[in-house]
């Protein structure tokens, strides 16, 4: 329950945080809270964000945990919540700083700067976790390495060796070994000199323009260092060397000072064919140099490997393909909010909350194809409720359907409302304000639209799989619920120790059929190891016989990343229809198989 203190504070917070008038903009990525130092990580297909947590109304870099996002399109983030903060680190007790993320041996360690309550002196610990949103757990007990400085950063090389940088006022490595949480000879510190990190003046003691947060990777044989330059106000300008160990040569600036705070902090990463600039500012409204917000653009390197200069926007990038409605969607996937914040849900994940009327989620390039018939969302209300109205291209604009939401007895007793929803096609920005009367209304988990035209919408249980295995049971093996791998979401279906070609994930549709019906079939499939060739497939019992209808081409699939098998196919039966499964198979072997995101419909 929230408390009469809480509620006041976030009247409070809420009334500074509102967005400016230009709502449509969608940098900064995150408005629920103040997010600094980007660290962005490609992993399966995924884009994750992991940052900084400025706390409201700091007047000094006052941290205490680091958040994770991701996005599949670069326009709709996922909140994930904070799966690592100081309490994390027995030995630590302040300044959760700016960290990296690295992805080696099927684990994820999380690089961080936070002050050794022991020494008083900045060091750098070692989460440790499992999937890309945690939960992270401390590797070591202890600080990895300590000499006061901070910002650490890693580069794992072609040839496997992992360095460790960081620093400020000094620039230094280790090279890790390949556990990733010890190393093996001395820190060395970096010669800065001005031809490697440009000249400073004015400044004796600090005679070049580095000053701290690197971000070291290598793009076509050329190592790049992009660091934060001559502190303060910062900008961000990179070197760029022949190898990890340099020597190094200062380029030049790749984000001129700008943008409300005094610090700047930077990371690139390359994701569904694009280069994007991550950085942060002091944009959100509250906003400064200890309430700052992470931003992205995107942008393209010169023929010859230099990076242009990129300034901030408000438009950020463009989006990477369109939002699908007719699947389940995070209610923390937003392109833009107004007044929301979100909570850890107590179904999993998170959940949208502290909602007033007036509130919006903005959920951009959604494809409504021919339209939608209407819209279920998963909600609980701890007081009276209130009403979500599904609106078109503003928070204002075109009303297509309006679902009210009543009192659930609890802000974490969640309850499935639907309601009719018409004039809703093409692709076009989503927005869901929130309306009813005076304090907070209600929670939101996850919403879904079901598409017009009597499809009746997805015929599957738990299509997206973040139900665990709800809904979905195995012809033989042992069918789980996999966090390592995910298509979309945090969670698929993992079907391993088969035994049998035909044995794989199955889910009995037998009531949800129609005679002589086309349906459309979609599932994203990827194999545990080998390439074995895979199919989507329903069988039909009726009247005593069985047949099995071919619903999508076989195609192969690997280990390594997620294939769609899609297809149509009418299903027709003669007499009594009494047993009807949709599965997933090989077409021979019996290698594991990982499904997510299926439709059927
Ligand atoms: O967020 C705290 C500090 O501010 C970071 O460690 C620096 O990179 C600067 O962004």
């Amino acid at each position: 329950m929230r408390s009469a203190l809480a509620w006041v504070m976030s009247v409070l917070c809420l009334t500074i945080l509102l967005p400016p008038a230009a709502a449509n903009a969608d940098n900064p990525i995150v408005q629920t809270i103040y997010t600094a130092d980007p660290a962005p990580l490609v992993h399966n297909g995924r884009l994750y964000l992991y940052t900084g947590h400025d706390e409201d109304g700091s007047t000094y870099f006052t941290m205490r945990d680091w958040r994770v996002y991701s996005t599949t399109d670069m326009a709709n983030w996922t909140d994930h919540g904070s799966p690592m903060s100081l309490a994390t680190f027995a030995w630590a007790d302040a300044n959760a700083w700016a960290g990296h993320v690295a992805y080696r041996n099927g684990r994820f360690y999380w690089y961080v700067p936070v002050r050794n309550r022991s020494t008083g002196g900045m060091a750098i610990g070692v989460g440790v976790g499992d999937s890309p949103t945690g939960p992270f757990r401390d590797a070591l007990g202890r600080p990895l390495v300590e000499n006061n400085e901070i910002d650490p950063n890693v580069l794992i090389d072609d040839s496997g060796q992992a360095y460790l940088y960081w620093g400020n006022p000094r620039l230094a490595y280790v090279r890790l070994n390949s556990d990733m949480i010890s190393y093996s000879g001395a820190v060395t510190y970096i010669p800065l000199t001005t031809a490697g990190y440009g000249t400073r003046t004015g400044n004796p003691s600090r005679p070049t323009l580095y000053e701290e947060g690197p971000w070291v990777f290598k793009r076509n044989g050329q190592y790049y260092n992009v660091f934060a330059a001559e502190c303060c106000s910062e900008f961000i300008g990179y070197s760029t060397a022949p190898s990890p160990t340099g020597p190094w040569t200062y380029r030049g600036t790749v984000m001129p000072r700008q943008g409300g705070s005094f610090t700047n902090h930077a990371g690139i990463v390359d994701y569904a064919g694009g280069s994007y600039f991550f950085y942060h500012n002091g944009a959100l409204p509250g906003g400064g140099g200890y309430t700052r917000s992470v931003a992205v653009e995107k942008f393209a390197y010169n023929a010859d490997g230099t990076i242009p200069t990129i300034n901030m926007t408000t438009a950020g990038p463009p989006q990477v393909g369109t939002l699908d409605p007719f699947v389940r969607q995070e209610a923390e996937t937003i392109a833009w909010s107004s007044g929301v914040e979100t909570e850890p849900s107590g179904e999993g994940g998170m959940n949208v909350g502290f909602i007033e009327n007036g509130d919006h989620i903005k959920v951009k390039g959604v494809a409504f194809g021919n339209g939608a018939s209407s819209f279920t969302a998963r909600v609980a209300s701890g007081t009276t409720g209130g009403r979500i109205e599904l609106r078109l291209g503003s928070a204002t604009g075109t009303l297509v359907g309006t679902c009210a939401v009543n009192g659930t007895g609890g802000w974490q007793n969640w309850t499935t409302v639907t309601c009719p929803v018409s004039g809703a096609s093409g692709t076009r920005d989503l927005y869901l304000r929130f309306a009813g009367g005076a304090g907070y209304l209600l929670n939101l988990n996850w919403w879904q639209f079901t598409p017009s035209g009597g499809g009746g919408g997805n015929l599957l249980t738990n299509g997206t799989m973040e139900d665990g295995t709800t809904g979905w049971t195995s012809s033989g093996g042992t069918l789980s619920s996999a966090t390592d791998v995910a298509h979309a979401g945090s969670r698929s279906l993992l079907t391993s120790g088969r035994t049998s070609a035909w044995q794989g994930p199955h889910q009995n549709v037998t009531n949800r059929l129609t005679n002589g019906k086309t349906y459309t079939t979609s599932v994203w499939v990827r194999s545990q190891s080998g390439t074995p060739s895979a199919k989507a497939t329903l069988t039909l019992t009726a009247n005593g016989t069985t047949s099995y209808l071919q619903l999508t081409p076989a195609q192969t699939v690997t280990a390594t990343g997620w294939t769609q098998l899609t297809g149509t196919a009418t299903v027709s039966w003669t007499g009594t229809l009494t047993s009807a499964s949709f599965y997933v198979e090989t077409a021979t072997g019996t290698d594991g198989l990982y499904i997510d995101d299926a439709s059927f419909q």
